[in-house]
């Protein structure tokens, strides 16, 4: 049987907008990765539909904290919208969401459009800036799990972004430390070395994806690096912040209660 592409992405479009969950697609009929990806666009196009528009995008699972948290061994690539994105320092209200959970990222501001493959000597050339930022993911799957194939096809589980002050001190990015904090608690840290080994390397990664998809990125574009920790689940009352040794902090607080936007 042929995989059931717009009625998957018509699923997992709903189970966000509705935040209620849903069960894990490809254990009762697997689907292969090129088809998870036509899933993912096709339910995107469902965002466009309603009035949001792409602002970049994002890879996923860069470091081994990721793939080892989520039980899973390859890149991937979803994409963010403006509906995503989260004022820094903000308050970000809970309900609109699954079981959503923060991971600290490198976020990178693009100032060419990226159409071919890129070296690791051409990337710094694309990037016009890199901020430290915070990725609330949010699978529609039930527990948070799932295979490549699904949360490929959930747009790799983007939910919200949270972005820092700008820089564009690449240089020092090979190896910063990465703090992540839950109420002035550290509960994840690590280097941006995890990511890829060098987070610059995503930016090698993201253009050969986007010339295989025949896809070019415009100037001004996001693109988050992926998380060099584990993600931390999210509750009511949190404030969560996340600091890259050199590139600063940023950080958002949860509504006390949920609905409650004070
Ligand atoms: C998938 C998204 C992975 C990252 O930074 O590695 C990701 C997930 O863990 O639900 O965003
Ligand atoms: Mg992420």
């Amino acid at each position: 049987m042929s995989t059931d592409i717009a009625y998957i992405a018509n699923a997992l479009d709903q189970a966000a907008r509705k935040a209620e969950p849903v069960t894990q697609f490809s254990t009762h009929s697997p689907f292969s990765l090129d088809d998870a990806y036509l899933i993912q666009r096709a339910s995107m196009r469902h965002r466009y539909e309603a009035g949001e528009r792409t602002i970049g995008l994002k890879l996923g699972f860069t470091s081994r904290a990721k793939m080892i948290q989520m039980g899973v061994d390859s890149l991937i690539w979803g994409w963010l919208t403006d509906a995503m994105l989260e004022e820094e320092g903000g308050i970000v209200d809970l309900q609109r969401f699954i079981h959503p959970r923060a991971e600290p990222e490198v976020c990178f501001l693009t100032k060419r459009t990226i159409d071919r493959p890129l070296t690791a000597l051409d990337a710094v050339d694309y990037l016009e800036a890199v901020a430290p930022a915070i990725e609330i993911i949010d699978s529609r799957y039930q527990a948070f799990k799932f295979s490549l194939e699904d949360v490929v096809a959930d747009n790799c589980s983007s939910a919200g972004l949270v972005v820092g002050a700008w820089s564009r001190d690449f240089a020092n990015l090979a190896n910063a430390g990465v703090l992540m904090r839950v109420n002035g608690r550290v509960v994840q840290a690590g280097s941006t070395a995890a990511i890829l080994g060098h987070p610059l390397r995503t930016l090698v990664q993201a253009s050969q994806l986007l010339a295989k998809a025949q896809i070019a990125l415009p100037a001004g574009s996001l693109i988050m690096a992926g998380a060099a920790t584990a993600a931390e689940a999210l509750f009511p009352g949190a404030h969560v912040s996340v600091e890259i040794a050199g590139f600063g902090e940023c950080g958002f607080s949860t509504a006390a209660q949920q609905g409650e936007m004070q």
